[in-house]
């Protein structure tokens, strides 16, 4: 049972329609072998970028689609569902190109968004730092000026892309201002001093690279600072708002992968001379999740609706993803459970979408840091 909210045109309609061929043509079919060989899928992305879906957002005019927020979420919740590598890595593209299309001047938006929005390049986000994830601010790495532009200094710690990226959207700190003092680069990769960590072994999304990256000395002009310095912080927390509303839409899609698989199980599987949907253990289980996920859903799509409306809607966008999130942690978990001990081996793919649950609940704002901004937002009020 799947339940589609409305789509706002005939041609986001459309635009979904494609987007669901191609995953259950091209990136489903892979997702199961490649996260185990921890093969990072960079063809998708092209393949992404020449159908139009890296820039869906962003305006026609530099090579986006001119798409509402509400409609790129469904086409992000589409793709995680079929491979959160994917779908998570649109959004960190997205995430990363966020800094040029808002902030950039318009010779930078010329000269760099093409490439960006049409999938020629791809892009990673550095913003956080071995010692500082969810206290932002705290960044150490160094951006000093000089007559030619900047010199980079620093480490950067967790960036998805890291090692494979075109090109990397840094913050770094160009004064001791606290937050005041943190400036936002581009950095295309290939340049001098750029280098990266192993990518880091992890639980799940084995097939996305999650790498250090390391700026030693790297010299950048001064054309490649986005925004005016000093006010970098504030572009990362833009970005961010943005961002957690495609964590959000990835939850939405790993969850309802899960409770697909477990529904269909569920009809399949027969104990006690009964299929196992028909008891009440189960039924009220696939109930709960599919009641969450609607929720879910309707959490993110009202936050995006905000932002195509041109509201504020950072606190609704932290609401989103901390429900999302939670919320498809419970219902991979349980669907796990719905499978018994099939659930547990890799022959199904619900253990996979379990170990994907947890990473959402901790990156771009761990939820304990989503809580932080919704208490802080309703202290203000
Ligand atoms: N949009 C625009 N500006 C924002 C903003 C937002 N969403 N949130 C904060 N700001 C501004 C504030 O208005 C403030 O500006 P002024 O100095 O002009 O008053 C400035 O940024 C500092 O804000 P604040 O005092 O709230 O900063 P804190 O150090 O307390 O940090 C949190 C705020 C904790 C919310 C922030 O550090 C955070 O989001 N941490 C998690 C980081 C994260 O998500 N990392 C994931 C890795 S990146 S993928």
């Amino acid at each position: 049972m799947t339940i589609d909210p409305v789509l706002p045109t005939p041609e986001a309609r459309d635009l979904l329609g494609l987007v669901r061929d191609l995953a259950i043509k091209e990136i489903a079919p892979r997702a199961a072998a490649d996260e185990s060989a921890g093969r990072f899928p960079r063809d998708l992305f092209f393949l992404l970028g020449s159908s139009g879906l890296l820039g869906l957002p962003y305006p026609e005019e530099y090579g986006g689609g001119g798409q509402p927020y509400e409609v790129y979420l469904r086409v992000v919740e589409e793709l995680a569902k079929a491979w959160l590598a994917v779908g998570l890595g649109v959004s960190v593209h997205t995430l990363a190109c966020f800094p040029v299309a808002a902030y950039g001047t318009e010779e930078q938006r010329k000269e760099l968004l093409p490439k960006m929005l049409g999938g020629e390049w791809l892009g990673a986000y550095c913003l956080s730092e071995p010692h500082s994830g969810s206290d932002a601010a705290a960044l150490r790495t160094r951006a000093a000026a000089d007559e030619d532009g900047y010199v980079i200094d620093g480490v950067k710690a967790w960036i998805t892309h890291g090692g494979v990226a075109d090109f990397y959207t840094l913050m770094a700190r160009t004064s001791d201002e606290g937050a005041r003092g943190i400036s936002c680069f581009h950095v295309p990769a290939g340049v001098d001093g750029l280098s990266f960590g192993a990518p880091e072994r992890k639980m799940g999304m084995r097939s996305s690279p999650t790498a250090q990256v390391r700026f030693d000395g790297v010299r950048l002009r001064r054309e490649a600072l986005l925004g005016a310095e000093g006010e970098g912080f504030k572009i990362a927390m833009a970005a961010l708002d943005g961002g957690r509303l495609g964590i959000a839409a990835c939850a939405v899609g790993v969850a309802q992968a899960a409770f697909e698989a477990a529904s269909r199980y569920a009809k399949e599987r027969r104990q006690f001379g009964s299929r196992i949907a028909d008891f009440q253990g189960i039924s009220f289980m696939l109930a709960d999740m599919a009641t969450q996920i609607s929720a879910a859903r309707a959490l993110y799509l009202e936050a995006a609706r905000l932002r195509d409306a041109g509201r504020p809607y950072g606190t609704q966008a932290a609401m989103a993803k901390l429900f999302a999130t939670d919320m498809c942690m419970k219902v991979t978990t349980d669907a796990v459970q719905v499978f018994g001990g099939y659930g547990y081996v890799e022959d199904f793919p619900v253990e996979r979408y379990m170990r994907e649950a947890k990473v959402l609940q901790i990156v771009e704002g761990t939820n304990q840091i989503q809580r932080l901004v919704i208490g802080r937002a309703i202290a203000r009020s």
